[in-house]
């Protein structure tokens, strides 16, 4: 009999083999990971049962063994007839709910027929103005049977209202709706910019929809509390892990301040995170996020368990995709898709292949759907429940991410929690460092993209990618909102906007008054603006965060070189290089822009961050009065076509040609030529390294730069 073996043992092994390095990685989250866990790891450490407190292996007993997570791909383009045939093609194809995408006109409360939109309608999800693209959205599909969730927070009250009325032209009462509606606010004021009114009226609204949604429809999520969007800015797993809980914990205690009762509305609290390649981590995440639910609940004083599962939807990683070597993306989702499931998912969209140049095709949805088919029905990974349930990592990673996350919600609870958190802007803040930090490791080759930094390919043949045809989208829309306004009786119409109207200014439940509205066939336009007239709307400044990019390349030659054509610039122009950051139509993705306007403003330039949602005249007045060289437009949501030759034309038309243009974003490659003949006079696709991006700039600049070498190599 050999003696017991002990963990110095395997240490002095170790160190042998690897000659001494050092094994531990020290992740983004400021979590050391050791090469081995073992039993002394977990020593305190008892993850309960499935179905019982707290929850931390699921919220159900049986979990998939009972019933496999909901496959609900997220999904909407161009016009309701359009999304309608696609959802059908997709539920005989083996999906199980549904999951709408409208597009950004929709979003920010405008009709299609607004000038500020024509750039977006159709082009990221799809239009709805009337509750007549609703019925047209849901036709032959049964609301009373289908869950159906709906990603709106800006104009949650007119989209709410028609879905509503939709069920009810349909015979569906309101009790049998089944479905979420995301209605997430704060995650929009931190990264994701679709928000229409000021925060405080933005709060109310919530209050008075899980007011409505828990007296009338108990099936109903009246919430999908939102990390995912933070991971897509850029947030480590541990802040989107924190931040959110710390949301759900405002809405909580914002719908108790309007006089509910917690356990009347918490058991329809639900929760969306996004799932990245960081495998593990996100396992743990989620396991973490169930047990810190179940603290604050109870905190807050819930006596119903209901009230204290976290249930939530995945969806895998959009920035973790790539527009290089994109076939690689199948095999990303699969892992993500893979860490949702073992985190013990309730439902989960698997993003499509081309998700880093466009929407989906019917093909790459296919071949997404069925990721999720084949993890369901080839693989016996649901038979067992939370099967890493144990696991020495496992246990101990979700451990720390349990105590890590409760540090930052503590923090936000001392600070008022997170409503003021927002409004003081250090989460967004600390994001966008992270975001900075990221890019700064891929850029430099240290964070391994394969296809991007690594074993990329000489040459790539393009892929058939979906193009929508906005002009055409935005006719019909107009021509819809024209006959169903000239169908109605106007004056009922006006008497329930009115009410409406007079509802934001006292406290009356405005969905319950959008839904007259809605009956009476106010657009979608009307009921948003009928609320403007009393909130306002809302607009921020961009605040790049600085030295974080500049910093991690500091004593890289190549950006030595950058900085000194940005010194070179400037001696012979009298002034530092100019750059407006510009983000125009309705597109808030403002990841890549902060980016640009962080790492630009690192090497030297002068950089002007744009506000977002400018129209092309307002961005090339912006641009003519600072006397900028260059105007950057980051585009990510498919209005480049529309909006950047528009902001060209307008530059011209002013007698300001000389002022260049650059592109960057979500462009399609089959769409360089069009922008190029257009004016454009650089293009920077998704996966652009920014140094390599700084160096082709300040060579379109005038400066005599020699080609900056491959940074990652
Ligand atoms: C589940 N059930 C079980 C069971 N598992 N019953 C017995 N045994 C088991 N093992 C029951 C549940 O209790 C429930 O009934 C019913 O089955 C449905 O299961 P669910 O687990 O609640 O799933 P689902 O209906 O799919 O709801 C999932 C959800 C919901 C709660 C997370 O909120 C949801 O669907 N969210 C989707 C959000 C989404 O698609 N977002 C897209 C964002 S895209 P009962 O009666 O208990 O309810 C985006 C991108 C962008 O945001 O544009 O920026
Ligand atoms: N259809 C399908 N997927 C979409 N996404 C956004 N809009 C759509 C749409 N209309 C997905 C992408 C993106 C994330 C925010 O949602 O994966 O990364």
């Amino acid at each position: 009999m050999s003696e017991k073996l002990t963990l110095t043992d395997w240490a002095a092994a170790a160190a042998k083999e690897v000659k001494g390095r050092d094994l531990k990685w020290h992740t983004p989250e400021g979590i050391v990971v050791k090469p081995l866990y073992t039993a002394d790891d977990t020593a305190d450490i008892d993850p309960g049962l499935p179905g019982f407190a707290p929850f931390t292996r699921g919220v159900r007993a049986s979990m998939y063994a009972g019933r496999p997570w909901t496959i609900r791909q997220y999904a909407g383009f161009s016009t309701a007839e359009a999304s309608n045939a696609f959802y059908r093609r997709n539920l005989a194809a083996g999906q199980k709910g549904l999951s709408v995408a409208f597009d950004l006109a929709t979003h920010r409360g405008y009709d299609s027929d607004h000038p500020r939109v024509t750039g977006d309608v159709g082009k990221a999800g799809v239009a709805i103005d009337t509750i007549d693209d609703m019925k047209i959205l849901f036709d032959g599909i049964p609301l009373d049977t289908m869950s159906v969730s709906m990603t709106m927070n800006g104009a949650v009250i007119p989209i709410l209202a028609f879905f509503i009325v939709t069920g009810e032209e349909q015979g569906v009462p309101q009790a049998q709706l089944d479905g979420t509606i995301q209605n997430d606010i704060l995650k929009e004021f931190m990264v994701r910019n679709t928000y229409i009114y000021p925060p405080e009226p933005s709060m109310r609204i919530i209050a008075d929809i899980i007011a409505y949604t828990s007296a009338h429809m108990p099936k109903f999520n009246s919430i999908s509390i939102s990390g995912y969007h933070m991971q897509e800015a850029g947030a480590t797993q541990l802040q989107e892990l924190a931040f959110t809980i710390a949301d759900g914990r405002e809405y909580a205690k914002a719908a108790m301040a309007s006089g509910l009762d917690l356990d009347a509305f918490a058991g329809r609290l639900s929760f969306f995170f996004a799932i990245g390649m960081n495998f593990f981590m996100e396992i743990a995440k989620l396991r973490a996020a169930r047990k810190l639910w179940h603290r604050v609940m109870t905190d807050l004083g819930a006596k119903d368990e209901r009230s204290k599962m976290l249930r939530t939807h995945c969806q895998t990683s959009g920035v973790s995709l790539t527009e290089q070597d994109p076939y690689n993306n199948v095999v990303r989702t699969t892992v993500e898709a893979m860490a949702a499931m073992l985190g013990g998912t309730q439902s989960l969209h698997t993003n499509a292949l081309d998700e880093a140049i466009a929407l989906p095709t019917d093909f790459s949805a296919r071949i997404a759907r069925n990721t999720q088919i084949v993890l369901q029905e080839e693989t016996g990974m649901t038979k067992v429940v939370d099967p890493l349930g144990g696991s020495y990592y496992i246990e101990s990673l979700t451990e720390e991410l349990v105590d890590k996350a409760w540090e930052i919600i503590q923090r936000v609870e001392a600070e008022g929690g997170m409503a003021k958190a927002v409004a003081a802007g250090w989460p967004k803040a600390m994001i966008e460092e992270a975001a900075a930090g990221q890019a700064a490791r891929v850029d430099k080759g240290e964070q391994v993209i394969v296809g991007v930094n690594k074993y990329k390919l000489a040459e790539q043949d393009p892929i058939d990618i979906l193009d929508v045809d906005n002009v055409a989208v935005r006719e019909s829309q107009i021509a819809r909102i024209a006959r169903s306004k000239a169908g109605r009786d106007e004056a009922k119409c006006i008497a329930a906007l009115d009410a409406l109207r007079e509802g934001a200014r006292g406290t009356a439940n405005l969905l319950a008054l959008a839904v007259e509205a809605a009956r009476q066939r106010a657009t979608l336009g009307e009921i948003s603006s009928a609320m403007e007239d009393i909130f306002g709307r809302y607009d921020t400044v961009p605040t790049p965060v600085s030295g974080i990019y500049g910093g991690a390349h500091a004593f890289d030659a190549a950006w030595q070189g950058l900085k000194e054509g940005v010194v070179s610039l400037e001696t012979r122009n009298g002034r530092r290089p100019r750059m407006l950051v510009a983000k125009m139509g309705q597109d808030g993705h403002d990841r890549g822009a902060n980016l640009v306007s962080s790492a630009f403003g690192d090497l030297g330039f002068d950089v002007v961050p744009g506000p977002l949602f400018q129209t092309p005249s307002e961005a090339a007045k912006l641009a003519i009065e600072r006397d900028v060289d260059v105007v950057g437009a980051s585009s990510l949501a498919a209005g480049h076509k529309t909006l950047i030759p528009e902001l060209i034309g307008h530059l011209r038309d002013a007698g300001r040609g000389d002022i260049k243009v650059i592109a960057g974003g979500v462009i399609p490659a089959q769409d360089y030529q069009y922008l190029r003949d257009a004016g454009v006079q650089g293009i920077f696709g998704p996966g652009t390294n920014l140094v390599e991006a700084a160096g082709d700039v300040l060579r379109l600049l005038g400066h005599n730069m020699p080609p900056v070498e491959e940074a990652a190599e």
